[in-house]
């Protein structure tokens, strides 16, 4: 069993670009298994920086062959779009990139339903989503009546298709006050696409059992993080896939007894992009210099991230509902001289204090924070344990006691080898 799943143990922006980009240097198969264009995955290689949304991080490795899987949802346009982007800069993905036939395609209705619900929605009831249609498109999924990348093999049937889920949403659109385009509007967008993705729509269960079979390396790699997820995230500020490294299995079409190891990967401290409870955010000048020093701005809307502490029992949450084998520790550098340097250890709850992250209590929740040694000393050239300061070094120590999981690697920039791999 070679399969490692990569999941973000936060609420996305760990840096899972980076670190399955590292991971990738020796697979040969990088499948992603949920989300859509509403994840933007960072990858930096000397002075190259690219920013992958559907496709997987591993396009970047040669040999490697990258997988959308049926969990994703896949905006024909954008995946053009980001297949001619990566050709341009000289990055190929002619006979290495393969698209699930049973992924579901966003529709240019579903990200206009997503902003008018976003501009109409009230203060508490926004979601803060990137407004790139993936809750309409998962929407139409659980409904039973979505469009799936394979329908792009029939024209007659994919306008029928077309016409049943435009039919169920023109009067909410129309009652949002947006202006539904023509069936034939969707086809004529859809149809030159259709002609560039076919070649890569395969059944990617099947190829990903084939690798398995073979004894191949495969990472799994998530999008979004635990905190995001539809099911075990803080609902209803949640993205609309199976963030989690269960959804691996069911994302990618393989068994759970498939699996040989999860890794979390979890920033230094905590940021969260869009609206929903955030214990431990900051308001004050240390939570911008952290947005500044960390360039904490989404990678796909540009909007400000809000951060705050590493929150420790949110960690232990992700430990237990991922079923985490090791951690990737990112950002670490983006701590140094922060000199309140703090984490979250506990809550105190009205039923007393807890290690527990109370994720349905959050609002009246407190966290109990611990004050910690700051460091100074620039890290980004650390290469192994010895070459941090003893500071940044009880730090890591006094998270993986905390998480109770072992750190596997530290990462110390955006480039890949601005790393310290322990096992
Ligand atoms: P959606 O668009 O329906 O999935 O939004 C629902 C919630 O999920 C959050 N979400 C994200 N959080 C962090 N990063 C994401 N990707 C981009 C990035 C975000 C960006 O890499 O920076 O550029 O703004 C991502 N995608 C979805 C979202 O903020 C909502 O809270
Ligand atoms: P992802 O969605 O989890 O892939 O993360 P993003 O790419 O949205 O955001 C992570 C950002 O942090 C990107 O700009 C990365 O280049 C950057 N990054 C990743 N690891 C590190 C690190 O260890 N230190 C610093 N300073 N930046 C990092
Ligand atoms: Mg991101």
């Amino acid at each position: 069993m070679t399969a490692i799943v990569v999941v973000g143990a936060q609420w996305g922006d760990e840096g899972k670009g980076k670190v399955v980009d590292l991971y990738t240097e020796s697979a040969d198969l990088v499948v992603r298994y949920a989300g859509g264009p509403n994840a933007g995955h960072t990858l930096v290689v000397g002075d190259e920086k690219i920013i992958v949304r559907l496709i997987p991080s591993g396009v970047l490795r040669p040999r490697a062959r990258c997988v959308m899987a049926q969990g994703m949802v896949i905006d024909p346009g954008v995946l053009v779009s980001e297949i001619d982007a990566l050709e341009a800069r000289g990055h190929s993905t002619q006979d290495r990139l393969f698209v699930s036939d049973r992924a579901h395609l966003i529709l240019p209705f579903h990200p206009l339903i997503d902003s008018l619900r976003e501009s109409a929605a009230s203060d508490g009831q926004r979601i803060g989503t990137t407004k790139r249609g993936i809750g309409p498109c998962y929407e139409d999924k659980a409904a039973r009546r979505g469009v799936r990348a394979g329908d792009l093999r029939d024209l007659k049937r994919l306008a029928s298709l077309v016409e049943r889920t435009l039919d169920t949403w023109a009067p909410t659109i129309r009652a949002l006050g947006g202006v539904p385009p023509t069936q034939g509007a969707v086809l004529a967008d859809l149809e030159p696409l259709a002609a560039r993705i076919l070649p890569l729509i395969t059944d990617t269960s099947a190829l990903v059992d084939a690798a398995i079979h073979k004894g191949e390396r495969i990472i799994l790699e998530g999008a979004q993080g635990t905190l995001l997820d539809i099911d075990h995230g803080t609902y209803p500020f949640v993205t609309s896939s199976s963030a989690v490294a269960g959804g691996a299995c069911v994302g990618a079409g393989i068994g759970p007894t498939r699996i040989k190891r999860v890794v979390g990967l979890a920033k230094a401290y905590c940021t969260r992009v869009g609206e929903g409870p955030f214990p431990t955010e900051l308001h004050d000048a240390t939570g911008e210099r952290i947005r500044k020093m960390g360039g904490e701005f989404g990678s796909v809307t540009g909007r400000p991230r809000r951060t705050g502490w590493l929150d420790l029992p949110a960690l232990r949450y992700a430990a237990r509902v991922n079923g985490l084998d090791g951690i990737a520790l990112t950002k670490l550098d983006v701590l140094t001289g922060v000199s309140d340097l703090t984490v979250c250890v506990a809550y105190e709850t009205p039923a007393g204090q807890t290690l527990d992250f109370p994720i349905d209590e959050l609002a009246t929740a407190r966290p109990v924070y611990k004050r910690l040694t700051p460091w100074t000393e620039s890290i980004e050239g650390a290469r192994s344990l010895r070459d941090l300061p003893a500071a940044a070094r009880d730090y890591i120590d006094l998270i993986e006691k905390e998480a109770g999981v072992p750190i596997d690697v530290v990462s110390v920039g955006p480039e890949r080898d601005a790393t310290i791999v322990l096992r």
